[in-house]
Parts: C-alpha cells; structure tokens; sequence
C-alpha cells in the first residue's frame, strides 16, 4: 500500500519485506488545464509546465549539486546559479527531461517528470537530497496549483514508463495550502546513521519563479 504523505511525515525507506528500497524514481503527474469556451460547446487546453527539480546538500548545509531543467540557463543572466542539467555528477541521479505540457489527452497515469535515484551511487559528501516543484513563469498557465486539473508527486519502483509499486503519494493540486501557490518544496531525502530517509515537507510558496525557490531551498531546507 502506498503511504499518503502528509506534511512533515518521516518515512524509512524499507519495504514490507523489510528490505532497504535503494533504487526508485521521484516523479510528477499532472494534466494540462481543459478549458471550456462558449457557453461550453468546445474546449481548448492549456499547456501546463511544471518543472521537478532537486539540490544536493553536503552534512554543513552546503549546495554541491543540483538538478534542474537545462532550460534554465541562470549562466547567461548573471543570477550566480548554474545553468540547468539533467544527470547529477555522481551520476546516482537522473531526470527524464523537462515536459512543457502535462497530459493533454487526460490522465495517462503516467509521470510527466521523473528523477531516477540510486542511493548506492550517491556521493558520500552528500547528506541530503531536497525535491521541489514549481510552475514556470512563462508557461501559458498563470493560475496556481490548485487551478491544475492533478498534480500528484510520488516515490515508486519501476522505471519512468513502467510503476511496479508506488512507496509513497503527494497529491498537490488538492491540497487547500497549495491554493495561490506557485512553488513546492515536497521533501528530502536524508542519511542518518548510514541509512537513507525521507521526510514529506510539503511547503508551499508564491514563488512566481524557480529562482525564489532555488534560494529558499539553500536558504531554509539545506540542514
Ligand atoms: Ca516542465
Ligand atoms: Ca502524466
């Protein structure tokens, strides 16, 4: 049985069998936003681009690496943060890709975007894995996540085409404080005593760009 996250909530990451789940994917599902037009005879859809990311942290609250569209080229506007790459360096984690829609033929079942883990790969240096997911401020969506027909973040086995079992379930556009929302820290994955964990963090922020969330996360997440 998948865990329904709920805010704050700390899991180990075993499965019932009791054996250590090490490799998984940390995706996101969400449809483009059907909209009806006169009087409701026809419709038009919405593109929705939602952008999954995440920052590696050492045991000092240090950012040594990050994942993040490499549409994002923060390189050429001077912002001091690197461009965007798919690929960690230690090459433990992987992200499928940047989706500028979401599902624009209903529900697929499928996530849009999806970061491959595998905790035996992950540089020792690194302490903690920060998630996060923010609506991109130049999509043809302006609304909030609240306004997304579903938005769902999940821990699962299997592969980016394939759910074998889904670990654990964050469901984003049904939750009342993501109304006005533009910006998700969704949680962190952790080492204690040489074991990995994760922790639901599930705040959400107004950040009208993934820059504001990129420095909250360093600012307020990294420890
Ligand atoms: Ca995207
Ligand atoms: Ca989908």
């Amino acid at each position: 049985m998948a865990i329904k996250l709920e805010k704050g909530q700390r899991i180990n990451l075993e499965k019932e069998t009791g054996v250590k789940l090490t490799n998984f994917c940390v995706g996101c599902n969400w449809g483009a936003v059907i909209k009806k037009t006169f009087f409701g005879l026809s419709s038009s859809v919405v593109d929705v681009d939602l952008d999954l990311s995440c920052i590696m942290f050492d045991a000092s609250g240090n950012a040594i690496d990050h994942i993040w569209s490499p549409l994002y080229k923060f390189g050429d506007k001077k912002l001091g943060l690197p461009n965007g790459k798919l690929d960690s360096i230690d090459r433990a984690l992987h992200h499928t890709g940047d989706d500028l829609t979401g599902d624009t033929n209903g529900d697929d079942g499928l996530d849009n975007e999806i970061i491959t883990v595998n905790l035996n790969q992950v540089n020792s240096q690194i302490n903690s894995i920060v998630f996060f997911l923010n609506i991109y401020n130049n999509s043809e969506y302006s609304g909030d996540f609240s306004g997304i027909p579903y938005a769902s973040i999940r821990m699962y086995e299997g592969t980016p085409k394939k759910v074998n079992q889904v670990f654990a379930q964050y469901d984003v556009a049904t939750k009342t404080d993501c109304v006005g929302k533009r910006g998700l820290v969704m949680g962190k994955l952790y080492r204690r005593n040489g074991d990995w964990k994760f922790v639901a963090i599930g705040d959400a922020f107004e950040d009208r760009s993934i820059v504001n969330t990129i420095a909250r996360v360093i600012k307020d997440y990294s420890k």
